[in-house]
């Protein structure tokens, strides 16, 4: 299950229950059409239950300050489905789109592949093989969903060129899923940590300013750590986030110790009663063994204040560069054991394959996927969404 932001459990306990749902929207339409109205998605899904959508006009049976009955009711219902199937038919195109040059090497190619062949022959697994490595997949991936093909056509599993691809999806689900894990939640009474991390230009702090937006959303309370020290420029570019969004950020001047930073933050956030604190980095060099140090030290001192921070290591990578980014999740991961990886800029590649590479490499799960520069171009990940948008034809 996803959940960043606590919900406010103590403040309000009904919204808890009526949060449950909406903290969890899929955020596209389902395959078939659902028969009970759809939660609305992520951004509006906390204000639904509090706030329905205007009534047309008073009317006679819908005495002031009752809910609305009959007919008004289910019309007020439906056009509040209809809203929402919309919105969510939007999202997916959204994503669609940003899927559109992964999905032409590993949807398109594959359906090409098949298209005109009667039967499942060794070349065809070969020439699949080839294209799954093309699309980024990764060789480790690639052999496990080849030779598994190969087992289910021998099984007589898979027979015909078309269920191939339906069996090709299945297997890269498979590496998603086991790549699967939920967030953790912080201790009552404190705030819950992320700390995003990856090198340098992949999109931390970009991916910080539409996070903190989404979470604020959900009705949290985010402060934001300036922890990337190394550059002025990186304090401000936070503080513009902090401004656009109307959270503090909590920073230094340039030079300072980031690991100061944001042992000063964590303590404002929890005197504050803040729900969630979002630490930025410098752009780590991956090669450079002392900025890892670095990171280990930001861990270190923040447990000092609370032993279970951070709760999320978010490493952020891109994924225009391809095999880069599996590289950098592995080094990452050998300093600071990451707990969620945010793949960004995967409307300008091809190269989104590389998702499945990481996930069977390191089982960490992915958070979010940003599909472009505006805020709304954060997607939660949802593993079943993001292969219908990327297997679709
Ligand atoms: N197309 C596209 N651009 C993105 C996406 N996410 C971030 N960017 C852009 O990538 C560039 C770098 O983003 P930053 O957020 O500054 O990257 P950073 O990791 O904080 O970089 P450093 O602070 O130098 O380590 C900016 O121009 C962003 O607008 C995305 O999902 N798609
Ligand atoms: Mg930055």
């Amino acid at each position: 299950m996803f959940g960043f932001g606590k919900k406010k459990r103590k403040v309000e306990p009904e919204v808890d229950a009526a949060d449950a749902p909406a903290a969890l929207p899929p955020q596209e339409p389902a395959p078939a059409p659902p028969a009970p109205p759809a939660p609305a998605p992520k951004a509006k899904a906390p204000k639904a239950p509090k706030a329905p959508p205007p009534r047309p006009a008073p009317s006679a049976d819908t005495p002031a300050g009752e809910p609305p009955s009959g007919r008004l009711a289910q019309a007020i219902a439906e056009r509040a489905a209809g809203e929402q199937m919309e919105a969510r038919r939007g999202l997916f195109a959204g994503l669609r789109n940003g899927l559109a040059r992964t999905r032409e090497v590993l949807n398109a190619d594959i359906a090409e592949l098949v298209t005109g062949r009667k039967e499942i022959d060794e070349d065809l697994l070969e020439e699949l093989e080839m294209l799954l490595v093309a699309g980024d997949v990764g060789v480790p991936a690639t052999t496990r969903i080849i030779e598994d093909l190969a087992y289910r056509v021998k099984l007589r599993e898979v027979s015909d060129p078309k269920g191939l691809l339906e069996a090709v999806r299945k297997q890269l689900a498979e590496i998603l899923r086991n790549a699967d894990a939920p967030v953790r939640q912080p201790a009552p009474g404190r705030p819950q940590v992320i700390l995003m991390v990856g090198v340098n230009g992949v999109g931390k702090t970009t991916t910080i300013g539409k996070l903190t937006k989404q979470l604020q959303a959900e009705g949290n309370k985010v402060m934001l750590a300036a922890g990337d020290t190394f550059r002025a420029a990186a304090v401000e570019q936070l503080q513009a986030w902090g401004e656009r969004n109307d959270v503090p950020v909590i920073a230094q001047h340039a030079g300072a110790d980031p690991a100061s930073v944001i042992y000063d933050a964590l303590q404002a956030a929890t005197a504050r009663g803040f729900d969630v604190l979002i630490a930025d980095t410098a752009g780590r060099l991956h090669t450079k063994i002392n900025l890892m140090e670095e990171l280990k030290k930001i861990v270190r001192v923040m447990q000092k204040i609370d032993p279970d921070a951070p709760h999320e290591v978010m490493l952020v990578v891109d994924a225009t560069t391809g095999q880069n980014a599996l590289h950098q999740a592995v080094q990452f991961n050998e300093a600071v054991p990451l707990t969620g990886i945010t793949l960004t800029k995967l409307d300008g590649t091809a190269k989104g394959g590389i998702l499945f590479a990481i996930a069977e490499r390191l089982q960490v799960p992915f958070r979010f996927i940003g599909v472009g520069e505006k805020i709304e171009d954060l997607r939660h990940f949802e593993a079943d969404v993001f292969l219908d948008a990327l297997m679709s034809s």
